[in-house]
């Protein structure tokens, strides 16, 4: 949908109490955390012209003869339209008639003719169902329901089944994102909105198969030569932990790359936060990643356009297509951005890219649908983009790399909005595949004692996801 609409349609809804957030009891007796009801929409004509319209923008590419609300909600919104853009109108009877005709369906119709449903909102789809089964029984044709908000509970699929297609002018997820930016919204109300969201990645993820594919088998289905190479050293080393090797001395650097590499499968870097960089540090540290076997990540986060991250890339002080086997970047800039640093990979050295689905603190930007888009744009570079940085695993297909950061066993964040899980939660939960681990590493009393803790617990939480 519009991004306008979503926020404008969010920011309505929330102020005159449409939508509500806190504890709620539903007519199922089930505690719910988000509120939904619509009605108040009839005592705001402004608010109720700019719903049907909306509706009316998914309505129109339909073929239909007679408009149909289901009741009560969408009854008004049904008579807006209706009057708006001259469609003959009907209406279900919800109470069953026990005198005279005993129609269930209301106004004037022939038998053939198509009916469109309109509806405020849809979960399971169940009353689209009802109201649709009485129109089929009166003789008329149902193909399609537009419907104001998806709440995305099988709503769809359920209509799908009859052969209904269902047209959503937004989903629930768009109005909590827009909501999120919106300044009206309560500090409290806002926290329960950014656990509804984690939620709705979740259910939105296609679920663990039975019998999660090894590093082995999914390295077959690969197109990058470095995601192959790291499936295959993660395997044989028994390392699915990754060293966030974040500080600013070269000899620091190459101290940690010498104790700790023998227990990771990857060393991730931010080279401009070393103060004393010099060439012959990351010739040094190519010279411990083939003692130790690890690969090196640049954890450079590119997010310009394609003309200038390919001098980010491969020129400047760093030369980073040089030396890392792996880079990272923002989807935000698109595709030309990706082609841009494809382009300037260097060709003594294969490498791979790690798009920025998710990221690990609080409050950040990255909704719902920038995670979605970003996953449909590493699909038109497979041969080149070899996973994401993300807090969840993304899609069910078996080649993506997931490598979540924000992983630490003590502590729930810092100060500055990082937000930790455990190694255990990152792997088996949220179903990502190398926990990269900073400062909990670091800022431990024994790193290498540490180090081992975690490696241990990410190949474990590894070996418990597959034989299950
Ligand atoms: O979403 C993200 C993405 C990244 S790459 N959150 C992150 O924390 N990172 C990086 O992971 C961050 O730049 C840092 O280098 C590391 C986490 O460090 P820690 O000390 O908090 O474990």
């Amino acid at each position: 949908m519009n991004g306008s609409h979503s926020h404008y349609l969010a920011e309505e809804l929330y102020k005159i109490g449409a939508i509500q957030f806190g504890q709620f009891t539903l007519k199922s007796g089930q505690m719910s955390p988000i509120y939904i009801n619509l009605r108040p929409i009839i005592s705001c004509p402004n608010l109720l012209r700019s719903i049907a319209d909306m509706l009316w923008e998914k309505a129109r590419s339909c073929q239909f003869d007679r408009v149909c609300g289901v009741p009560y909600t969408a009854l008004p919104i049904t008579t807006c339209l209706s009057l708006h853009h001259d469609l003959p109108m009907l209406m279900r009877r919800k109470e069953k008639k026990s005198y005279g005709t005993k129609q269930k369906i209301e106004g004037i119709f022939h038998e053939g003719q198509r009916c469109l449903i309109i509806e405020d909102v849809a979960t399971t789809g169940g009353s689209i169902l009802e109201t649709a089964a009485d129109i089929v029984e009166s003789g008329l044709i149902v193909n399609d329901a537009v419907v104001l908000i998806d709440r995305e509970q099988g709503g769809g699929a359920n209509l799908k089944e009859k052969k209904y297609t269902l047209h959503a002018v937004c989903t629930l997820t768009d109005i909590l994102n827009a909501l999120m930016t919106s300044a009206t919204v309560t500090k409290e109300d806002r926290k329960i909105i950014t656990q509804l969201l984690e939620q709705t990645i979740t259910h939105s993820i296609p679920p663990l198969s039975p019998q999660s594919k090894s590093f082995t088998e999914r390295a077959a289905f690969c197109s990058n030569p470095i995601a192959k190479k790291l499936f295959a050293l993660m395997e044989h080393k028994k390392s699915n932990l990754a060293l966030s090797a974040d500080v600013t001395s070269g000899k620091e650097l190459l101290a940690l790359a010498d104790k700790i590499g023998p227990e990771l499968c990857v060393l991730k870097t931010h080279i401009d936060i070393i103060e004393d960089f010099n060439a012959r540090l990351v010739q040094d540290l190519q010279a411990l990643s083939e003692k130790h076997h690890f690969l090196i990540f640049e954890d450079r986060k590119f997010s310009d356009i394609g003309h200038t991250v390919q001098q980010q890339y491969a020129k400047g002080v760093y030369h980073i297509a040089e030396w890392a086997d792996m880079i990272n970047a923002h989807a935000l800039p698109g595709p030309h951005m990706i082609q841009g640093l494809s382009e300037a990979r260097s060709s003594n050295k294969q490498s791979g890219l790690l798009l920025v689905a998710q990221m690990s603190s609080q409050d950040n930007l990255l909704s719902t649908e920038y995670t979605e888009k970003t996953v449909a744009l590493a699909k038109q570079f497979s041969d080149f983009v070899m996973g994401f940085i993300t807090q969840k695993k993304l899609s069910a297909e078996p080649q993506w790399i997931y490598m979540i950061p924000g992983v630490h066993v003590a502590q729930e964040g810092d100060h500055l909005g990082q937000h930790y899980i455990t190694p255990e939660q990152a792997i088996l939960e949220n179903d990502c595949d190398i926990i990269i681990v900073g400062r909990g590493i670091l800022k431990a009393q024994d790193p290498l004692a540490a180090a081992k803790h975690y490696r241990n617990a990410g190949w474990e939480a590894y070996q418990k996801k597959v034989s299950l």
